[in-house]
């Protein structure tokens, strides 16, 4: 069994590398024990697999800061540019495997637990997987941290540390319940506490306006205080040295403890207002498209917003410069709009806390600043209503109106004559002139940022024509596109490892994970019988893995020999599970119609969807039970059999993909075109050899390009005639019809419960789910057409899985660095001492 870097194209560094990691089995063996022993104070006679596991990360994670002191040491010592990644979530999903792949010691590891009793795979399993996002967004962020140190970046990610990541769902009489998802029960081996490295954030008070020099100043007399302490954990790369840093903020109480109420003989009232402070960072919020405006969330984004800023200015500070050179050392990218109150707490610490004239420290800030769309659905732009800004924050507001005002009179000059002039400045406003006014946060990225970019070619194009028109006439070129990746370690090598052997033993070397258009070079064996063969077996296994997991999970027995049929993603109306489930409601009727010979033709089907609703959206909790009620229906019934099942996944998450996305044939893309930004689950299927049928929309336009028209079954309205569709208002098909009267009529469900979710069809179908669902039928026929043919869909699905080289992660970063960032690599040399 080669070992990854023995494998490494780079011949000099593996030699380094051998060097370092020979660490004989011994050794890792006296390091585990010696954390039972010493770290966990645990005996042979308390000692299980649960202890078992935390030793051994205690034991990587001693692994992982060396090599994480050795790059910040040189990032500092040698004063690289550095870029952070700030994001309200990172859904980084377990850290072990990861972490033993990246530093080529994974067989080393199972050698070495072996010897003591344990599977490493079991071991795996004992991690908790740390659930702080919500979906795509929080996901994007955790892969882009791998290709960072993967490609020697020197690069920092930002975030909260929440005690409380997004809820564990649990399907109880076929409705969703969540379940607080405490994650830190046990102490978290990978992060270490940093209590020497903790800010003042403020909130709230007044602010006194100074005059020197002829400039104002003001200073800010807030009326709450709360600390922010910082949380690390290290992010190793993949074949190379550089380990960069996952820094997360966690509220705390300051020391000042409220003596007055204390003296008073409130002793209650003065723990009270202590334990405020820990309730900023307690719990991630669970909408991931929709924005509530509460106060809580506010709180929450300053409060990491002002840590960072503060924390990349101490660094800066720590060598004697001027503040010109701040640009040529940093770069933030803001992933959405959530950390956007950065902007004017730089500014504000520039000039109030600095001197630094506005005019300087604006032009400063705009080079630093650049910032990802993630959305141009109305619902999701998130807005600060004034009243709520100006209790909090609010030296802040004042600093945003001052830019308003400023580019306001650019663009009245600009556009002077124009007769629409009015209405441009509306559009371009920071503040939406509403009862209460609101301040447009998106607004102020694309005006304070030097680059925008949409997260796919569709959805750049949105972005520019739909979202910010105005914006892309006046900063021509500003918006730009970088298509989303995921990493193919992860998705590719941690999940499927058959897969992965197969790649590896094919091309002779694993230098496609870091190579990922290398794959192509295999295209030509889709003609060679073994290699065919190799592949199918490797997706049976997957298959049998998945069937288990189902089997242990939902209690329900699948045939492996049926076409899995999945869709996994939050539930939403956009992302139209419904017209899945109608076409299931189709699928079912029809078979029950069949005669015996004629069923005896149809292609075996388990359907399944996995997903969490935000837990307020009424509709998307709707959808869950009606998937929930077919599976009720069609599960015992003895007609059906194998022919068909239903299943609903329960609490999706990055664990639960890892097996699910390896073990699916045909995977949902199904959003209404214009909807889906990107999409990065269609990658990964694709990825791990699923062919999917999907919609010309977010990147399934770009997969199509890539992989051929031929391998990817593509169904549904264009971006162009959605809008027509919409204000047509078609009635449903006669065929449609029939699957509304079955709910309708009680034969799934309880209609009082679902009816609801069809009345939205069929009186304001803003989706456009009766007008794609007969193109739908069409895809979804010819999808048993081609899988009744395995050696047809063996093709395509082998072909997607090697075209897939421009949705690597690793292109995506580079693109960001060369284009966005002006960021170098830096080689992170090997350690001098040996390790341990
Ligand atoms: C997703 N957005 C896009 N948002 O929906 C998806 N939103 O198409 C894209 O591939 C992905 O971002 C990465 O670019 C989200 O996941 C959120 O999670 C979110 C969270 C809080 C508030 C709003």
């Amino acid at each position: 069994n080669p070992t990854v870097r023995e494998e490494s194209t780079n011949q000099k560094l593996w030699e380094l590398m051998a060097e370092y990691i020979d660490s004989e089995i011994p050794t890792i063996q006296s390091s585990i024990v010696s954390h039972v022993e010493y770290t966990l104070a645990r005996t042979r006679f308390n000692f299980d697999k649960n202890a078992c596991y935390r030793a051994a990360a205690l034991s990587i994670r001693d692994r992982l800061i060396e090599s994480w002191n050795d790059s910040q040491q040189l990032f500092t010592a040698e004063d690289y540019k550095r870029v952070y990644y700030m994001s309200l979530e990172f859904l980084m999903g377990r850290s072990m495997q990861n972490a033993l792949v990246n530093l080529n010691l994974e067989s080393r590891y199972r050698e070495a637990l072996e010897e003591l009793g344990y599977k490493l795979e079991e071991l795996y399993e004992e991690e908790v997987d740390p659930g702080l996002g919500n979906g795509g967004l929080g996901r994007l962020a955790a892969c882009f941290l791998d290709s960072l140190a993967t490609l020697d970046y020197p690069a920092w990610g930002y975030g909260i540390r929440y005690d409380y990541g997004i809820f564990r769902q649990k399907i109880i009489k076929g409705y969703q319940v969540e379940m607080p998802d405490y994650w830190l029960a046990q102490m978290n081996p990978w992060e270490i506490e940093r209590t020497d490295v903790a800010y003042d954030i403020h909130f709230g008070g007044w602010v006194e306006k100074k005059h020197e020099n002829g400039q104002e100043f003001c200073t800010w007399h807030p009326d709450e205080t709360v600390k922010a302490v910082a949380y690390d954990s290290p992010i190793p790369g993949f074949d190379t040295f550089n380990t960069i840093n996952l820094r997360l903020w966690k509220a705390r109480p300051t020391n000042e403890f409220d003596f007055q109420s204390f003296n008073q003989g409130d002793y209650f009232k003065a723990i009270e207002a202590r334990q405020r402070a820990e309730y900023i960072t307690s719990v991630l919020y669970p909408n991931d498209s929709t924005t509530s405006g509460k106060e809580l969330r506010l709180k929450q984004q300053y409060f990491f917003c002002s840590a960072t800023i503060q924390d990349v200015i101490r660094r800066f500070l720590k060598k004697d410069r001027t503040w010109d050179e701040l640009p040529s050392k940093v770069a933030i990218q803001l992933n959405d709009t959530h950390p956007s109150i950065s902007i004017p707490e730089l500014l504000r610490i520039l000039v109030d806390n600095y001197r630094v004239p506005w005019q300087k420290a604006w032009n400063i800030a705009y080079k630093i600043f650049s910032y990802t769309n993630h959305t141009v659905m109305p619902e999701a732009l998130e807005k600060w209503g004034v009243d709520l800004l100006g209790r909090l924050l609010p030296r802040h507001l004042e600093i945003i109106y001052l830019i308003n005002h400023i580019f306001m009179e650019q663009v009245y000059k600009k556009f002077h004559n124009h007769p629409q002039r009015d209405y441009f400045m509306g559009c371009m406003s920071l503040v939406e002139e509403s009862n209460p006014k609101m301040i447009k946060m998106a607004n102020l990225c694309m005006v304070a940022s030097h680059a925008v970019n949409g997260v796919a070619e569709i959805h750049t194009g949105l972005v520019k024509d739909k979202l910010f028109p105005h914006y892309n006439h006046y900063f021509e070129g500003k918006i730009r596109n970088k298509t989303n990746g995921v990493t193919p370690r992860r998705w590719i090598h941690c999940s499927n490892p058959g897969l992965s052997k197969l790649w590896t033993a094919s091309l002779g070397s694993y230098a496609w994970l870091t190579d990922l258009d290398k794959l192509k070079e295999l295209l030509p064996m889709v003609e060679n019988t073994d290699f065919k063969e190799h592949f199918a077996r490797v997706k049976r296994e997957n298959k049998e893995r998945l069937a288990k997991w189902i089997k242990k999970e939902c209690g329900i027995e699948v045939s492996t020999e049926a076409l899995f049929d999945v869709q996994v993603k939050r539930i939403h109306e956009y992302k139209r599970q419904h017209l899945f489930a109608l076409y299931m409601i189709y699928r079912y009727i029809s078979l029950k119609e069949m005669s015996p010979a004629q069923r005896q033709n149809m292609v075996k089907r388990v359907f399944m969807v996995g997903g969490k609703a935000a837990p307020g959206y009424i509709a998307a909790k709707k959808i869950i039970k009606l998937i929930t009620s077919i599976g009720d229906v069609v599960n015992k019934d003895p007609e059906i059999g194998d022919l068909m099942k239903v299943v609903f996944l329960p609490n999706y998450c990055v664990s639960n993909a890892q097996i699910i996305i390896p073990g699916t044939d045909l995977s949902q893309q199904i959003s209404t075109a214009g909807t889906e930004a990107s999409g990065t689950s269609n990658m990964k299927f694709v990825m791990n050899g699923a062919v999917i049928i999907g919609t010309m929309d977010g990147a399934n336009v770009e997969i199509v390009e890539e992989i051929g028209r031929d391998n990817i079954i593509i169904f549904g309205a264009q971006i162009e005639e959605v809008d027509g569709i919409r204000q047509r208002r078609e009635q449903a098909g006669s065929r449609l019809r029939k699957c509304f009267d079955y709910i309708r009529n009680g034969n799934i469900g309880n209609p009082r419960e679902l009816c609801s979710l069809i009345d939205t069809l069929e009186n304001n179908d803003v989706y456009i789910v009766k007008h794609d669902f007969y193109p739908y039928l069409e895809a979804q026929e010819k999808a048993d057409r081609l899988y009744k043919n395995q050696d047809e869909w063996l093709k395509m699905s082998i072909t997607g899985a090697l075209s897939m080289g421009k949705f690597s992660s690793d292109r995506t970063i580079n693109e960001y660095a060369a284009d966005i960032w002006d960021l170098e690599k830096v080689k992170i040399p090997a350690p001098s001492t040996s390790a341990i």
